[in-house]
């Protein structure tokens, strides 16, 4: 059995591997290219063990791997940060149009925020792994966030565990509003940043126009 474990979580490492590799190639490209990375930070983790049984309790599901892997896609995730709403989707139609990459499920939070405030682009991505003796569809779960979003989310999950589930309302609402603010503070960057864009763009081909004369 403890065997059969390795295996079926080193599945999911290479999965990340493969996974950090994709986002590390879009990362250097679009350094090169646009002289821009919309990538602030990577995190990925695999899911422990321990989390993974308590996840195959709370969703009553049955003790195979393959069950475990059908019900549980989120045991290799990757969560990414990027400065602007527009680069999530950006980046994300980059994955999504990957020819290896089979989309799964998408959740928009961000066009569909949570009631609590959460909001984020879910994908779960459907990868292949090539081993020495077989090939594997292995799920990646890959979140992709502003800098702002992701603030929040942490903290909010602080507060979660802090007070067991059990948040008080006043914190609550005031999780609500914070989330509301970070919406706000997400728009006026995108805003800002595009007027910048537009600016650079028009300056650069004024100074063409000038080497030309
Ligand atoms: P961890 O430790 O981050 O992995 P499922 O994953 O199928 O059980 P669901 O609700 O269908 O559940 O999945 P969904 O909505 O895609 O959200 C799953 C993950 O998104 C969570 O994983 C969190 O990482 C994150 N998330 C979702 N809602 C919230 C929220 O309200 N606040 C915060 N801070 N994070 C959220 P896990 O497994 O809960 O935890």
């Amino acid at each position: 059995m403890k065997v059969e474990m390795t295996r079926f979580m080193m599945a999911y490492k290479f999965a990340l591997d493969e996974m950090n590799t994709k986002i590390n190639i879009l990362k250097d490209e679009f350094n090169y290219i646009h002289d821009y990375n919309p990538i602030e930070h990577v995190k990925s983790r695999l899911k422990s063990p321990e989390s993974i049984f308590k996840k195959v309790v709370k969703k009553e599901c049955s003790l195979s791997f393959n069950s475990i892997k059908e019900t549980i896609r989120d045991i290799a995730g990757i969560r990414i940060s990027v400065s602007f709403i527009s680069d999530i989707y950006e980046l994300s139609k980059m994955l999504e149009s990957q020819k290896d990459i089979r989309v799964i499920e998408r959740k928009d939070y961000i066009k569909n925020p949570k009631p609590n405030g959460y909001q984020s682009l879910h994908l779960i991505l459907e990868i292949p792994i090539f081993m020495s003796d077989r090939e594997e569809l292995v799920y990646v779960e890959v979140q992709i966030r502003t800098i702002a979003m992701d603030f929040w989310a942490s903290l909010e999950h602080k507060i979660y565990y802090k007070y067991n589930k059990e948040v008080p309302n006043r914190l609550v609402q005031e999780l609500k509003e914070a989330a509301i603010t970070a919406t706000a503070l997400d728009k006026k960057m995108e805003q800002l940043n595009k007027e910048i864009t537009a600016y650079k763009e028009t300056t650069a081909v004024i100074e063409n126009e000038e080497m030309l004369l």
